[in-house]
């Protein structure tokens, strides 16, 4: 693919709507508008950041397709960094087809996915951590994603893998220096000194590490898992937390075999909620299966709602399932406090959650709960990696780092600064790998 065509594609979804939006960058873009647009107000060319109203026109036959509005960009000052221009025209299927098609006609190529993105890499606008920032946007499925990744494309993480990187440089200044002029006067590396510097920055790599784990899972969801003995109201407590009635209740024991899950946005995070089968304590045929199947979903659950009946006194079946889960993070919940509470004095639930799925009373302070349970206690929005692709790279960057740390001599401590300098290069995209850039490419739409 030449990187200096003209590109073009639709930025919107592909359907009807009242609005969507044609998008052209390249050095043909506004000369191919002037071919299919005609504004009374620009009879010639059309201006830098300007909208103009008019009318998309075939080229060859003169047929007026739709009205429409060109936003004009002029490079650098353009999502790409190129010249862009982009069509909102009425969001019918029919009329964005045939525009794109008389772009082609004219000289344009339809832009692959996440294209117009990379040229705005390549082109100096957003670093790869930011690229990743806004695929990371468009796709967030809750509130706490949306926030981490607008702080990632703000460039708050580039920040600190730049300050990373600043201190290795400066490091290498030294050492180089050593190495070049060791006879010279004024230039004097220290061991030590540079022991205390790369201990720092490897606490400091260290710190993002350990971050990496919320940071996956805010991105890609939690798994939770409602758990109790027969009847104690979780296919309710399931439904209310989905928003319908997705999970047959009723009053008869053993009604949930099969297990259920949905994605559901919980006090701002993406959870994916199971219902799973009730516990009993003497199960066969059918009831056994779904039983060993509930227990299966447990381990690899993050956390787990532990459910009792608030109006039932507790029996064996309470007790062995606590004892299931007693290695897993756990929230308690009392339900049916409706109806007569028997349990609320026992000590063992007293950071318990007491709600009634059935009138929602308390289901709030659930979520919130829930979430409290989800993120460590010291959470705050914080700039987090997110990807593998983050950890890996960090991971190989501490690795040459504690080898320049303990390297014999100082030829081997430039080299070692030199390989962790590559990698850190990798993550914010001053070092282009092809296969690292198609990978994160290809998962983007076309039109980004
Ligand atoms: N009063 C009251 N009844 C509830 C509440 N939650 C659930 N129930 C009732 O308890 C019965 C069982 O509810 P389910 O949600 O099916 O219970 P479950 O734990 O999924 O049951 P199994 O799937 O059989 O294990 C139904 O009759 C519900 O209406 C509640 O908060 N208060
Ligand atoms: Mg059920």
């Amino acid at each position: 693919m030449n990187p200096n065509d003209t590109i073009v594609a639709c930025t919107t979804p592909p359907g009807y709507s009242s609005i969507a939006v044609v998008r052209l960058s390249g050095d043909q873009a506004s000369p191919l508008l002037h071919k299919i647009f005609r504004s009374a107000e620009s009879p010639r060319s059309f201006e830098a950041q300007r909208v103009y109203h008019g009318f998309v026109v075939d080229a060859v036959t003169n047929e007026t397709i739709d009205t429409a509005l060109a936003t004009t960009f002029c490079k650098p000052n353009s999502y790409t960094g190129e010249d862009v221009v982009e069509l909102s025209c009425h969001g019918n299927p029919l009329i964005v087809d045939r525009i794109i098609r008389m772009f082609i006609d004219l000289g344009a190529r339809v832009a692959q996915r996440g294209e117009f993105t990379k040229r705005a890499l390549i082109n100096g606008k957003i670093d790869l951590l930011q690229a990743e920032a806004v695929h990371d946007t468009v796709l967030a499925p809750c509130e706490q994603a949306r926030r981490m990744a607008i702080l990632q494309y703000e460039g708050r993480l580039s920040e600190k893998i730049y300050d990373i990187r600043s201190r290795i440089v400066d490091l290498l200044f030294l050492v180089e220096a050593d190495i070049d002029f060791s006879e010279e006067e004024g230039v004097h590396y220290e061991q030590s000194e540079s022991t205390e510097v790369l201990k720092g920055i490897i606490s400091e790599i260290d710190d993002l590490l350990k971050g990496a784990s919320i940071g996956l899972k805010i991105k890609d969801g939690y798994r939770v898992l409602i758990l109790g003995r027969v009847n104690v109201g979780k296919s309710t407590l399931f439904n209310r937390l989905v928003g319908h009635d997705r999970a047959i209740v009723h009053e008869q024991p053993g009604t949930t075999r099969d297990w259920l899950e949905e994605s559901v946005q919980i006090a701002d995070l993406y959870v994916t909620l199971f219902d799973t089968a009730g516990i009993l304590s003497k199960a066969s045929g059918p009831d056994e299966i779904a039983q060993q199947r509930t227990r299966a979903l447990v381990e690899d659950a993050d956390l787990i709602l532990l459910m009792f009946d608030g109006s039932e006194p507790m029996n064996e079946e309470d007790v062995y399932l606590y004892d299931l889960v007693k290695h897993k993070r756990k929230l308690l919940v009392i339900n049916k406090i409706d109806l007569n509470d028997k349990l609320s004095d026992m000590e063992m639930f007293s950071d318990s959650k007491k709600i009634s799925a059935k009138t929602g009373r308390n289901v709030g302070a659930l979520e919130e709960g829930i979430k409290g349970s989800l993120l460590p206690k010291d959470y705050r929005d914080d700039v987090l990696i997110t990807r593998h692709r983050h950890i890996d790279a960090l991971t190989r960057a501490r690795k040459c780092l504690v080898d320049a740390k303990n390297a014999p001599t100082i030829e081997t401590v430039a080299y070692e600064l030199h390989c962790s300098l590559n990698v850190v290069g990798e993550l914010t995209g001053q070092v282009l790998r092809k296969d690292i850039l198609d990978r994160i490419f290809e998962e983007f739409c076309i039109g980004k």
